[in-house]
């Protein structure tokens, strides 16, 4: 089915032979062809034993070898060995200067990966294999080497050329053409290259850091998106200052560089010194972006900031170690939002993407622990259990160890290892080593995949106080291994009282406990935990701040859930009770939608929340939403999307038939009218009214749809502005939707922002026979297949819309195999991720399998990227 379909394997790691001490790039954009002269300083390293002269750098195959030298001499064919992804010279001595000079055509890559030109600007991705793309080179992480990077090109259209570092010098050239050099002062692996040409404008600022350096920083954009670079650099700036705080981080450079482009293939990329960003991921302003986009940018500007240390002065030896500087990573920038804004409200976000995306992962034929053991395309491993599970992982480190000793072991991670690639095992051990905690037992998960269930039951004593607590762990098997260890984890929990107060906790062998909220080390399969002197039942509050990513099966009745949901304390257990309650209910609805009314209790549950003029508004929204369909599929055994779909939207016209009056009223109570405010609090009220005007909406009321279309006229800010056209647009009446998407598309279609909101309102709205429209917007104007934004926006949109993906005809299936197919030669990235939802078949209906796995079969037959091969391989191997 493919060319490629080598396995590299963990296991089989060796130190690289060679260390390239400095490496000079002398790079000259042409319109035909990128010349590209690399300068390497080599020498054998002492740490490598292995009994060869061989010098091995890696190469793509778009590179046109045109010389090579070694101390001077050029080198003749029988001296080295070029073979498609190799450059192999004999005969290597100790140390020597090797030159190389190729030839490269970076627009005509459309894979995105390396050199590459977005719009009229050249600009770089290459984490994690893209810089031998650009030159051949020790391509992997542990090869550290400083950079000093010479960039030409024409001066008219490239009057910004930038690089990793400082710049140390520039000039004119003959024929129009300028020049400026770049030097690096760190050393770092070439996965942190880059480097940027294009008509830029900048945004300047700056931070003086806690040691009372001055660094410039700058964000360069097209000329048309100047207005759109504040909140960036205020994130910037608050990063900055908070890893400072929090783990004592300084910024290392005088200056730090954003660049935005509109081809990303993700979100940003950390390169030290000049980080570049997907338009989308770093540009707002509240006329185009929602309050949800603000806070994605700010979490993905500290990310990126925040691998300053967590990845770029501490770096991976591997890629098997991704979620060393990953999940280390998504920890640290969701601590920042947490403390930044509302810490609740974050844990419930976090965990929502984990549990709809991360346990699917987890439970399907690409599962694979963080620390995966082998791969065929790194590029699938970029994926929501190194990143999402991986700051789990982190957490729980975290919540192991207590606030003082992880930043004790953060210190000495950062310490020990600074200027070093190493691994998740030297993570974990400055944490063991820093805190005395023993953490041997919790690498496990490190290398067992699967998301665990624990089995919580409880026995109450009346007559000894005696309250006993049996925890059971288990793990179903998953692809690379069928029997699982015991994890060790955290287990924070407290006792409430009928009043909801916690209960002092003395625990039978220990004593009294200095807090009210335990956190129990579980580390066997089973055990049990005895409580003394409870002086009645008590109502326990399981899985706290949700500090372990498990699923947590305990038999509460639906009274303690309506007891903890109005009086939990920990807001996370608080909101998850709500849940809990309002998944059962759905399963109701599930099962006779039509006619489905609401139980009283839950109206009561709700009415209360809506009412609550005390709460963050931003938790009464979390309180009353449903979860989505992905979610709610999360909890199903067989899922059949129809269902969901069908008990989901009975459910919500429930809701909105019995709390018409109180939706109504906190819709008003919280529909701001001064002028627009982006406070936390200002930001809850717009989320919780939207909240309540989608209910209202559910009941197909002309009031509520004039109140969504006056909201839509007023254009006040795109929160509102989307939060109405979705609403409308989700109307089954296209009378309704066509004329306001037209006139949307006339207001923005300049902005390939706001266009992509529009392509992913049309596809992912919850309404049936969505393909043809999608299919007929893929011919329009603003669509480019090579434009990853756009695809997401579009194809990736209808994929999350179930009831279509999904449809019974298999018409999604084969359309999204269409598209994997066409995409595959463009970009094998983005098709491999299109590829994912289509090898998760095994929950869905039998029908829905075959169907799947007949697409899956069908793209089996062509000829596929490494990417795209292994997603299907593994998902039919699964079959
Ligand atoms: N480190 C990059 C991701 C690179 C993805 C390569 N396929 C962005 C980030 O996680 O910060
Ligand atoms: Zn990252």
């Amino acid at each position: 089915m493919t060319k490629n379909t080598q396995v590299i394997y963990l296991k089989d790691y060796q130190v690289p032979v060679f260390i390239i001490e400095t490496t000079d790039l002398d790079i000259r954009i042409g319109d035909e062809y990128t010349s590209v002269v690399a300068r390497l300083k080599v020498s054998r390293n002492p740490a490598s034993d292995a009994d060869t002269s061989e010098l091995v750098l890696q190469g793509g195959s778009g590179i046109k070898l045109q010389e090579v030298m070694m101390n001077g001499l050029i080198l003749d064919d029988s001296d080295y060995d070029l073979e498609d992804a190799a450059l192999s010279i004999y005969q290597c001595p100790e140390t020597f200067e090797l030159t190389t000079q190729c030839l490269i055509q970076p627009q005509l890559n459309t894979t995105l990966e390396g050199l590459y030109k977005s719009g009229g600007m050249y600009c770089t991705q290459c984490e994690a294999q893209g810089f031998r793309n650009i030159t051949y080179y020790l391509d992997r992480p542990d090869a550290l080497s400083i950079f000093t990077t010479r960039i030409s090109a024409d001066k008219e259209r490239y009057p910004i050329l930038l690089a990793n570092g400082n710049p140390v010098e520039q000039g004119e050239l003959d024929n129009g053409e300028h020049f400026a050099v770049w030097h690096d002062p760190f050393p770092k692996p070439a996965y942190l290259f880059a480097m940027v040409a294009g008509d830029l404008v900048r945004q300047d600022d700056v931070f003086t850091t806690m040691s009372g350096r001055k660094v410039d920083l700058q964000i360069f954009v097209e000329a048309h998106n100047s207005h759109k670079c504040d909140h960036a650099l205020a994130s910037l700036k608050r990063s900055m200052l908070w890893d400072e705080k929090v783990y004592g981080r300084e910024y290392d450079l005088d200056l730090f560089m954003i660049v935005a482009v509109d081809d990303f293939n993700m979100g940003a990329m950390e390169n030290k010194g000049l980080n570049i960003f997907n338009s989308d991921c770093v540009l707002a302003d509240p006329a185009t972006s929602s309050d949800a986009m603000f806070e994605r940018i700010e979490g993905i500007v500290a990310h990126e900031y925040f691998h300053n240390w967590s990845g770029n002065r501490v770096t991976c030896r591997d890629w098997f170690q991704l979620s060393l500087k990953e999940g280390f990573t998504v920890y640290r920038d969701s601590q920042y939002t947490a403390d930044t804004y509302s810490a609740a409200v974050k844990r419930i976000d976090d965990v929502t993407v984990l549990r709809t995306h991360q346990f699917a992962e987890d439970a399907g034929p690409m599962a694979h622990p963080i620390r995966p053991a082998s791969y065929i395309e790194i590029n699938n491993f970029y994926s929501v259990t190194v990143y999402e599970k991986g700051a789990e992982v982190v957490g729980m480190i975290h919540t192991l160890l207590g606030d003082e000793l992880f930043r004790k072991g953060s210190d000495l991670y950062f310490d020990r290892h600074d200027g070093q690639a190493v691994t998740t095992d030297d993570f974990i051990a400055a944490m063991s080593d820093a805190s005395g905690v023993d953490l041997n037992q919790f690498t496990r998960w490190y290398s067992q995949a699967g998301t665990p269930t624990l089995t919580v039951t409880d026995v109450y004593d009346a007559a000894c106080h005696e309250y006993r607590l049996t925890v059971e762990q288990s793990t179903p098997a998953t692809p690379e291994c069928q029997l699982k260890q015991p994890f060790h984890l955290p287990l924070r929990m407290a006792l409430l009282d009928v009043n909801g107060v916690q209960m002092p906790l003395t625990l039978k062998n220990v004593g009294l406990l200095p807090n009210k909220d335990v956190v129990l080390n579980i580390t066997k399969a089973s055990e049990t935990f005895v409580f003394e002197g409870v002086t009645h039942e008590p109502v326990p509050s399981l899985l706290r701040g949700f500090c372990a990513p498990v699923k947590l099966d305990y038999g509460y009745t639906q009274a303690q859930l309506l007891f903890l949901a109005s009086k939990d304390t920990d807001g996370f257990c608080r909101w998850e009770a709500c849940q809990r309650l309002l998944i059962d209910a759905v399963a109701q609805a599930m099962l006779k939608p039509v006619g489905y009314q609401l139980e009283l209790e839950l109206v009561t549950m709700l009415r209360s929340s809506l009412v609550d003029e005390t709460l963050d508004p931003a938790m009464v929204a979390k309180l009353v939403q449903l979860p989505s369909e992905a979610y709610l599929a999360e909890n199903q055994s067989t899922v059949d999307v129809d269902l969901i779909h069908a008990g989901r939207e009975a459910m919500r016209v429930a809701i909105a038939q019995a709390l018409e009056s109180q939706l109504l009223d906190c819709y008003q109570r919280n529909h701001d009218t001064g002028p627009f405010s982006q406070t936390g609090n200002a930001i809850g009220k717009r989320a919780l009214k939207n909240t309540c005007l989608s209910y209202l909406n559910s009941l197909d009321d002309f009031n509520y749809q004039a109140i969504a279309q006056v909201q839509y006229d007023l254009q006040a800010n795109m929160t509102d502005v989307g939060a109405a056209l979705q609403i409308l647009t989700g109307h089954k009446n296209s009378d309704i939707s066509a004329p306001l998407l037209a006139d949307f598309y006339q207001r923005w279609q300049h902005d390939s922002q706001v266009v992509c909101q529009w392509f992913a309102m049309q596809a992912g709205a919850n309404l049936p026979g969505r393909l043809t429209h999608v299919k007929a917007l893929l011919e329009h104007d603003a669509f480019d297949i090579r434009n990853p934004n756009k695809v997401r926006s579009l194809v990736g949109s209808f994929i999350r819309s179930a009831i279509n993906f999904h449809c019974a005809d298999g018409s999604g299936y084969e359309f999204v195999a269409d598209m994997i197919l066409r995409l595959d030669p463009i970009n094998p990235m983005i098709a491999a991720n299109l590829a994912k939802p289509l090898g998760r078949f095994k929950p869905h209906t039998i029908h829905r399998q075959e169907l799947m796995q007949a697409q899956l079969h069908r793209l089996s037959q062509a000829k596929l990227s490494s990417d795209v091969y292994e997603v299907v391989s593994k998902a039919l191997a699964a079959s």
